[in-house]
């Protein structure tokens, strides 16, 4: 696990290597190493912002965070189904346990009329899927350079083990979860970069994902339908895009959680880029009509590398507009594989305890 974790700090440390963002956020003190050793090749860098060739390399510890130890930063206290906040993912909800059985990760296509082409995703049905009930649906949103093999090809998540044993125990029904390509271009030859230009397809997910995959799913899945059957996550680029979709069209999400949420939805600079943002300061919040979500939780590790204190001031902002949201830190966590169980295991939480009370 350690060498994923070191060709991500050498791959940071590539970028940082060009030296053309002066306002940086977050960064760590690395000493330089040779450009051979690295894990993606920075090919340019120019007027504040890098084009990376991504074409063939292991990009996966943005795409669904560094890898951690199974069972590293889990907690060991008691469950209790309460409004609070659990900072780490419960060792007993992480586990594998030998009496649940499981769902399993399987791979669909659909026409994207955003996009004009075929586009794929994964999904995690239930073990005992059946036509004859159905299921509430999560939306989860992968980080850069991924795609919808992201979180489905990285056991060490333990999405499938969170959303069973939290079934197991009949704290939440039953929960289809969708892993969408959130790359939504419909230029084959595009490809994702740090720089304004390969990140509009990202923005423009939230299309595709109203227009052309939840129809989708609900047509060809047995899905219970509307808000309070419909949720939404992502991790680091998947989070942002989560908090952008959810405040864009915060009607069609009960439950929502963008953990690690990537900078870019406001404009700013850090290590990478310049972000054009797609929004103002003063727009990040939920217009005063709107339908809101019931839970919208905002999360990100204390000791996260990668977007740094961007997730809080997303919360900060958020806030100084008077758009209710839940924001917590995890303890220890980087851009890792904590703050996704963590965000993910809280999220069913919320979503336990309204069940508990219905
Ligand atoms: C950025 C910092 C982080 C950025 C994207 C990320 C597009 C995404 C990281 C991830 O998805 O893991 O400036 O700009």
């Amino acid at each position: 696990m350690k060498s994923k974790r070191v060709s991500l700090i050498i791959a940071l440390m590539s970028v940082a290597m060009c030296g053309c963002n002066p306002k940086t956020q977050g960064e760590s003190s690395m000493a330089l190493a040779n450009d051979k050793e690295n894990n993606m090749t920075v090919e340019s860098c120019k007027e504040n912002s890098i084009s990376i060739d991504n074409s063939g390399k292991d990009m996966s510890s943005f795409a669904s965070g560094i890898k951690t130890d199974d069972n590293e930063k889990a907690s060991d206290t008691e469950f209790v189904l309460n409004d609070e906040i659990d900072e780490h993912c419960p060792s007993s909800y992480e586990t594998t346990r030998k009496d649940v059985t499981y769902g399993n990760f399987t791979h669909g296509t659909y026409y994207s009329k955003t996009c004009k082409m075929d586009r794929g995703y994964s999904i995690l049905l239930p073990s005992d899927y059946s036509k004859d009930k159905k299921y509430p649906v999560l939306y989860l949103l992968h980080g850069i350079f991924g795609d919808e093999y992201s979180f489905s090809n990285d056991k060490s998540n333990k999405i499938r083990e969170i959303e069973g044993n939290m079934a197991a125990d009949g704290l939440i029904d039953d929960t289809i979860i969708v892993c969408p390509n959130m790359y939504a271009t419909s230029d084959p030859n595009q490809k994702p970069g740090f720089d304004n230009k390969s990140c509009i397809p990202y923005d423009n997910f939230i299309n595709d994902l109203v227009n052309d995959l939840m129809p989708h799913i609900e047509s060809e899945y047995s899905v219970l339908t509307g808000r309070e059957n419909t949720y939404l996550a992502g991790f680091s680029m998947g989070g942002r895009e989560t908090i952008y979709i959810t405040l864009q069209r915060p009607e069609l999400f009960g439950y929502v959680c963008a953990i690690s949420a990537a900078p870019g939805i406001v404009p700013t600079t850090d290590k990478f880029m310049t972000h054009k943002g797609t929004i103002t300061e003063d727009e990040m919040k939920f217009k005063d009509d709107a339908i809101k979500p019931d839970k919208f939780i905002i999360c990100c590790g204390t000791k996260d590398s990668v977007v740094g204190t961007y997730p809080k001031q997303y919360h900060e902002l958020l806030e100084k507009n008077g758009s209710k949201h839940i924001w917590y830190e995890i303890p220890g966590a980087d851009h890792d594989n904590n703050a996704i169980k963590s965000g993910l295991f809280n999220l069913f939480k919320k979503i336990a305890l309204k069940k508990a009370n219905s």
